[in-house]
């Protein structure tokens, strides 16, 4: 596997020109490899068996043409179509994509009570990862391990009421749309575990079983092993990021 920084440097940069379309019958997305938000429409597309290209970007350096497709300078963007049509903002791209594409795996289902309901979880549910950014920001881990801790408990409290019984918040065998959105936090909040030098397995098992045994779901899942980075990569990552 080819080091970080040489990945790293290969992803597009301000002035680099812009990589033609040559095909515009393919869906083309604009992502970092680590970004959690990417990884969500990543996700939809692997589970949805959705042919794409995938154009890295250099977030600290960006192409002028990444905001010109949008100008808030985020990704994931995705562009389709013999028109060039865009759209950003994860959980709207991930919904268009599940709309757009409905012979394909559907992920949600079609009762807009529910459809909404699951999307008001997801908001509330991702307000519990603030802590991922904050890490960024501490010269040492320790000191944020309380709120690593209350983090931890937060996400096992509404996990446990929201999931019941079942494997996956889809209510079936496979994960659905909302399992697919907050996977990358949960991989990267596990992470935290590692990096503060826990034994994650143990603290896992002890203090946040429907966590962890949730994971264990999602991580057996074939589109999760697709499309998820290796703890050892993100880590990485995280660290340069
Ligand atoms: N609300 C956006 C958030 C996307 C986002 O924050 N992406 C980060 C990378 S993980 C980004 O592009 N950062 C570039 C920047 O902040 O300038 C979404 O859901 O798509």
């Amino acid at each position: 596997m080819p080091g970080i920084l040489e990945k790293l440097e290969k992803n597009y940069k301000k002035g680099d020109p812009f990589p033609d379309r040559k095909n515009t019958d393919l869906l083309r997305i604009y992502s970092y490899q680590s970004c959690p938000f990417a990884e969500r429409a990543l996700l939809v597309l692997a589970a949805k068996d959705i042919e794409h290209e995938t154009i890295n970007v250099n977030l600290k350096d960006k192409p002028e043409w990444l905001l010109e497709r949008n100008p808030l300078g985020l990704v994931p963007v995705i562009e389709f179509g013999d028109d060039n049509k865009v759209l950003y903002e994860s959980l709207i791209v991930a919904d268009y994509l599940d709309e757009a594409f409905p012979d394909k795996r559907p992920l949600q289902v079609k009762d807009p009570y529910i459809r909404a309901n699951d999307r008001v979880f997801i908001e509330t549910f991702g307000r519990n990862f603030g802590i991922l950014y904050k890490v960024l920001k501490e010269e040492n881990i320790d000191n944020v391990w309380d709120d690593i801790k209350e983090a931890f408990n937060k996400v096992e409290q509404q996990l446990a009421k929201r999931k019941g019984d079942n494997k996956f918040l889809s209510g079936t065998d496979l994960p659905g749309l909302t399992d697919y959105m907050i996977w990358p936090f949960i991989e990267r909040l596990t992470l935290l575990l590692d990096l503060s030098g826990h034994n994650t397995t143990d603290y896992l098992i002890k203090e946040v079983p429907t966590y962890h045994e949730y994971r264990q779901n999602l991580l057996s899942d074939p589109t999760v092993q697709k499309v998820s980075l290796s703890s050892k990569l993100l880590s990485n990552y995280y660290i340069l990021l």
